[in-house]
C-alpha cells in the first residue's frame, strides 16, 4: 500500500527580533525553521535593519523565508510559537519588543480567519519591514503601489548573512 504524502504548500515566513543579539537570534530561527518537520526552506531574504514601527527599543533585524511545507497551517503555526518560546519570547504587552516574532505572511493562495490566525498576515501590508523583504523572494506577491505606500518607512538593506 502506497504511503500518502500531504502536497506541500510554499510559504512565506516573516521574522522580526530587536532584543539581545537580534541577527544571530534571526539567522538560528532561520536553521531551526530549515529543521522543522515536512518543512523545506527554500530561499531566504536579506537581513534588514528597521526603525521600530508602533513598537519601542532598538532597530529591529527582520527578514523572510520561502518553506515548502506539508504541515498545516495551525500546525505550523504551532512550531513557530514554540520557536519564538525556544528564543525567550516574553509578551508583557502588545508590540513589546521581543527577541524573536515569526509570522506566517502567506500560506500557498489560501485565506484564513480564525480566531488564531488569519492568513494573509493583517497587518503585512502596512509595514515597509515585512514587504521589502518578501518582495526580494516573492515580487509577483507584493504589488508596486503597496511598496510605495509604506516608502516613508525606514528600512536599511544590510549588506550579507
Ligand atoms: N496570529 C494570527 N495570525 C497570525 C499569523 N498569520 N502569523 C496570532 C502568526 N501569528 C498569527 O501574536 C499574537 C497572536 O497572533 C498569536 O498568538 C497568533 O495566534 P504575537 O506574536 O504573540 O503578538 P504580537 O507581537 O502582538 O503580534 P504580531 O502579529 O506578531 O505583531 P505585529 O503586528 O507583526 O507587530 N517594527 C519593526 N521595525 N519590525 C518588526 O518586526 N514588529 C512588530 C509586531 C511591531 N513593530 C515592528 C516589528
Ligand atoms: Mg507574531
Amino acid at each position: 500500500m502506497s504511503e500518502s504524502v500531504a502536497a506541500s504548500v510554499t510559504v512565506y515566513i516573516a521574522l522580526g527580533a530587536n532584543l539581545g543579539d537580534a541577527r544571530a537570534t534571526v539567522l538560528e530561527a532561520m536553521q531551526s525553521i530549515a529543521g522543522l518537520r515536512a518543512t523545506t526552506l527554500l530561499r531566504r531574504s536579506s537581513l534588514y535593519g528597521t526603525a521600530p514601527l508602533e513598537s519601542t527599543g532598538p532597530d529591529y533585524i527582520n527578514a523572510v523565508v520561502e518553506v515548502a511545507t506539508g504541515l498545516s497551517p495551525h500546525h505550523l503555526l504551532h512550531e513557530l510559537q514554540q520557536l519564538e518560546q525556544a528564543a525567550g519570547r516574553e509578551r508583557p504587552y502588545r508590540n513589546a519588543p521581543r527577541t524573536l516574532d515569526l509570522d506566517i505572511l502567506l500560506f500557498g493562495d489560501e485565506n484564513l480567519d480564525s480566531p488564531t490566525l488569519v492568513i494573509p498576515h493583517p497587518r503585512m501590508l502596512a509595514r515597509a519591514f515585512v514587504l521589502v523583504p518578501l518582495a526580494e523572494l516573492a515580487p509577483l506577491r507584493v504589488q508596486l503601489g503597496q511598496l510605495q505606500a509604506v516608502s516613508a518607512q525606514l528600512i536599511t538593506r544590510l549588506s550579507d548573512f
